[in-house]
C-alpha cells in the first residue's frame, strides 16, 4: 500500500519573503547589499515556482558561507576593456552582485555600440539564470547568459563526468506581451531536480543519468551518490555545454567545472566559476521593429498550434503568487524563520 504524506502549506507575500532571505543572508555572513541582491533573486524563482531554485537553495548557501569557500561581503571590481567589453571579478563572490556593479556600463555600451559583452570570473552562482536575463528585455534589449558549474556530466561519448550543468538563458523583448524567455539545463536535468527527487523518494525518467558504474540508472540516490547526470539531446547537448565552459570559464577568466576543489570547505555547494552575459540593443536592426517581428513569430507559432511558450508556466505561478500569495511548504517557512534568527 503506499503511503502519500500530506505536506502543510503556508502563503507569504514577495516583499515579506525577501525581507526574510535578507535576514537568512546577513545573519550567515554576507554584507546586506549582497543580501539585498540574492534576497531578491531567490524570492523571485520561488513566487515564479522555479522550485529547484528558489527556497529550496537556502540551506546550501548557509552551508556554503559557514566554510568560508565563498565571500560573502565581497566589493566586485568592474574594469572597461573595450569599446564592447566589460570584466568583473566578482572577488570569489556571488555572481548576482557583479552584473548589478557592471550593469549601468554594460548597458550604456550595448545602447552604444549596438552589442557589449560581460565577462564575470572569481564567481560563485547557485541560482536561476533567467532573473539575470529577463530584465534587459524588460527594457527593450536582448539578452543571452551561459554559467558553468561543477562536474556532474559525462560528455556525449566520454567515461567519466567533466562538464557542469551549465545553463543557457536567452531573453528577447516583444511588442504586445512579456518577453520571450527561455532558462535550460544543457543536462538532461538539472542537479537540483534530482536533489528533490531524492528527497522525495521519486524516481528520475529514464535517460537522464548513470550510476557509480556508469551504468543507466532511474534511482536520483544512484546519480547523486558516484554516479553522474548526462548532457540533453546526446551530441547536441553536450556541444552546447562544451560551449558553456568556452564562454562561461575561457573567456571570462573562471574556472572550468573540473578546475575547482571544494574538498577542503566540507558545506561548501556553490560552484566556483565564471558567467557571461551578451545583451544587443535590437534598436540597430534594419527594418520593423524587432519587437514587432517577435510578436510576429509567436503571433505564428500560436497559429501553429503551439499552447505554451517557455516562460508561460512561470508567468502563469507569478500571477497566481501575486494574487494569492507565494505557496510554500509550512516547514520550510519555519525553517527559514529560525535561520533568520526570528
Ligand atoms: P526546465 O527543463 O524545467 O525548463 C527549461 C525551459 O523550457 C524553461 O524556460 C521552461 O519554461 C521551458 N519549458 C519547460 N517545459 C516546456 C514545455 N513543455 N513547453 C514549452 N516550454 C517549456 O529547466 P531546467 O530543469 O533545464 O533548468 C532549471 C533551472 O535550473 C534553470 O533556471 C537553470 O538556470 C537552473 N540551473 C542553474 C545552474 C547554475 O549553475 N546556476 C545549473 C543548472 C541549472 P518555464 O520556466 O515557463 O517552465
Ligand atoms: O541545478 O544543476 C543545478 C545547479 C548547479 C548549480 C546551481 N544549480
Amino acid at each position: 500500500m503506499s503511503q502519500v504524506h500530506e505536506r502543510a502549506l503556508s502563503r507569504i507575500g514577495f516583499t515579506e519573503l525577501v525581507a526574510l532571505l535578507h535576514q537568512v543572508f546577513v545573519s550567515h555572513g554576507t554584507s546586506p547589499k549582497v543580501a539585498a541582491t540574492l534576497a531578491h533573486n531567490c524570492a523571485s524563482a520561488e513566487r515564479d515556482g522555479a522550485h529547484s531554485h528558489g527556497i529550496f537553495r537556502i540551506p546550501g548557501y548557509v552551508s556554503t558561507l559557514a566554510s568560508g569557500w565563498v565571500n560573502g561581503k565581497a566589493e566586485p571590481v568592474v574594469t572597461d576593456v573595450a569599446s564592447g567589453f566589460v570584466r568583473v571579478d566578482a572577488g570569489n563572490g556571488f555572481a548576482q552582485p557583479a552584473l548589478e556593479a557592471a550593469r549601468p556600463l554594460l548597458v550604456e555600451k550595448a545602447r552604444s555600440a549596438g552589442i557589449a559583452l560581460l565577462a564575470i570570473h572569481n564567481s560563485h552562482h547557485f541560482a536561476a539564470l533567467w532573473p539575470d536575463v529577463e530584465p534587459f528585455a524588460e527594457e527593450g534589449l536582448v539578452a543571452l547568459s551561459v554559467v558553468n558549474s561543477m562536474t556532474c556530466v559525462v560528455p556525449h561519448g566520454a567515461d567519466r563526468p567533466l562538464f557542469g550543468t551549465n545553463p543557457i538563458a536567452f531573453a528577447a523583448p516583444r511588442a504586445d506581451g512579456l518577453p520571450i524567455v527561455f532558462d535550460l539545463a544543457t543536462s538532461a536535468i538539472a542537479h537540483g531536480d534530482v536533489q528533490i527527487a531524492a528527497r522525495k523518494g521519486e524516481r528520475l525518467p529514464a535517460g537522464m543519468g548513470v550510476d557509480s558504474l556508469g551504468q543507466p540508472t532511474q534511482d536520483p540516490k544512484a546519480v547523486l551518490e558516484g554516479g553522474a547526470l548526462l548532457p540533453f539531446g546526446g551530441h547536441k547537448g553536450s556541444a552546447l555545454s562544451m560551449m558553456v565552459e568556452l564562454l562561461a570559464a575561457a573567456l571570462t577568466g573562471g574556472n572550468f567545472s573540473f578546475e575547482f576543489n571544494w574538498a577542503d570547505h566540507p558545506g561548501a555547494r556553490t560552484p566556483w566559476t565564471g558567467q557571461l552575459l551578451i545583451v544587443i540593443d535590437p534598436g540597430k536592426t534594419a527594418g520593423q521593429s524587432f519587437a514587432e517581428r517577435s510578436q510576429e513569430l509567436v503571433r505564428q507559432m500560436h497559429a501553429a498550434g503551439l499552447r505554451r511558450l517557455p516562460g508561460d508556466r512561470r508567468h502563469r505561478t507569478r500571477a497566481q503568487s501575486d494574487a494569492l500569495g507565494i505557496e510554500v511548504d509550512a516547514q520550510e517557512l519555519a525553517r527559514l524563520r529560525e535561520l533568520a534568527g526570528q
